[in-house]
């Protein structure tokens, strides 16, 4: 099992605290538990900004950042001690354990927040803090800020301004480092082979939850913490729908089968789409919109690199796809002017892809779609995820397409002079598809 060094977040902490300057200070607060019914929670996942800076996993912790401070830069408060609780629900680090094993240079009970907190803050001018990134988070942190405001009368020292920590942060966690890329590959590593199990021991007649349940045993039992999103595992029209993840029915023979699922190891995301026929074999349809889109794929992928734009590969897709559906005569008209109404977007409606790191759709805001104009930078990773989609009542297409959803996602990892394709060895070809699906020996999971 890898984890990351604890120099490893010490080092995006001075990257920030460098940023952040001795005038201010840097706020991030980890959410609650959150109940799924009656006394029973969901599992917890720490917020991806104090994962990313301190490692540490215990529900609601408060990371701050205080550059120049007496006693050191980095405060954390922690959860308190308490027996009873540690005896049913686990152990906790407190204070001690920040210190020691999480480097903080001080460290709090969380019921000492509201008393220690101003003492700490005294002397700066501005917090960064990511406002509205959750509605629960500030209605904890509001008060504080107001309750500064209104005492700013008498004690000058307390910070007057909020400045938005998402600019000075995500920046830093959409660039990686050598040692998360080691977590990220083993994710992308871990994916791909579930992939390739659910694509072997898939069988008509099977149920779309079997296949999500042989994927979600791969992830757990190569210590992946979890799916990095819900699985979608559609056959038929259910790939149809982007986020289907009823996961309930059962699977035709003439069925493509649409999965997109990616473990989440060590808290970083894999994120993989394959759809491949559930028989073995694609209908010359199918293997002509399959085609297609593994076409318009492999064209943005080999244009991917540190030197280009998220809009230049949004418009080569655009451009592909609109010739795309022209040739399989689900669009018509003038090339141009298709291009120009987007009218491809009533069959690939979403964007090609998004960062992907310690969140699936990573640092935030950024979707790699519509407006975003971004510099594609060296270390990031993205996915590219062109697909079609044909609804299943949509007469304007020939009736053989009708139904069918196709996509095709890799995670890759952004060169000066290209791109590596962390997923390549998912198979995707119409051959190796042909080839592996229903292969896997059926005894050995006493299917
Ligand atoms: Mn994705």
């Amino acid at each position: 099992m890898h984890s990351l060094s604890p120099d490893v977040f010490a080092r995006r902490r001075r990257r920030l605290i460098d940023e952040v300057g001795e005038d201010g200070a840097a706020l991030v607060v980890g959410p609650p538990p959150r109940n799924r019914s009656n006394d029973t929670d969901y599992p917890y996942r720490p917020s991806s900004d104090v994962l990313y800076l301190t490692g540490f996993g215990e529900p609601e912790a408060v990371v701050l950042l205080i550059p120049g401070h007496d006693d050191g830069d980095f405060a954390l408060f922690v959860p308190d001690r308490d027996p009873n609780y540690e005896q049913w629900e686990g152990r906790r680090a407190g204070p001690e354990g920040a210190k020691e094993k999480y480097g903080a240079d001080q460290a709090y009970n969380l019921s000492e927040l509201d008393e220690k907190l101003p003492e700490l803050l005294a002397g700066r001018s501005t917090l960064f803090y990511s406002l509205g990134s959750d509605p629960a988070m500030d209605r904890r942190v509001i008060p504080w800020i107001r309750d500064k405001r209104h005492r700013r009368n008498q004690v000058s020292s307390i910070p007057g301004q909020v400045a938005d920590l998402r600019d000075l942060l995500y920046p830093q966690r959409l660039v990686k480092d050598e040692e998360e890329l080691v977590l990220i590959r083993r994710a992308c590593e871990i994916s791909s082979e579930a992939h390739i199990l659910a694509m072997k021991y898939c069988r008509p007649g099977m149920y779309e939850y079997e296949l999500q349940a042989l994927i979600e045993y791969h992830f757990r039992r190569n210590g992946g913490c979890a799916p990095a999103y819900n699985s979608i595992v559609g056959a038929g029209d259910n790939a149809t729908i982007l986020h289907y993840t009823d996961n309930h029915s059962q699977i035709d023979p003439g069925d493509i089968v649409l999965i997109d699922a990616g473990c989440e190891y060590q808290y970083y995301a894999g994120d993989i789409t394959r759809s491949f026929p559930a028989s073995g074999s694609f209908t010359p349809a199918q293997r002509d919109l399959y085609q297609a889109v593994l076409d318009i794929q492999e064209a943005a992928l080999a244009e991917i690199n540190g030197n280009t734009t998220v809009e230049a590969i949004r418009d080569l897709i655009a451009r592909r796809m609109t010739e795309a559906l022209l040739n399989l005569g689900v669009l018509n008209g003038d090339p141009e002017e298709l291009i120009e109404e987007k009218a491809f977007k009533k069959y690939y409606p979403h964007g090609f892809g998004h960062p992907l790191g310690v969140d699936v759709h990573d640092v935030g805001h950024l979707r790699l779609s519509e407006d975003d104009d971004l510099p594609l930078v060296a270390g990031m990773v993205l996915t590219l995820e062109p697909g079609i989609y044909i609804p299943a009542d949509d007469e304007s297409v020939p009736e053989e397409m009708r139904g069918v959803g196709i996509r095709i996602e890799d995670d890759l990892l952004v060169t000066p002079d290209g791109c590596e394709n962390l997923t390549q060895s998912c198979p995707k070809s119409v051959e190796e598809l042909e080839a592996i699906v229903g292969t896997g020996e059926a005894s050995a999971l006493n299917l």
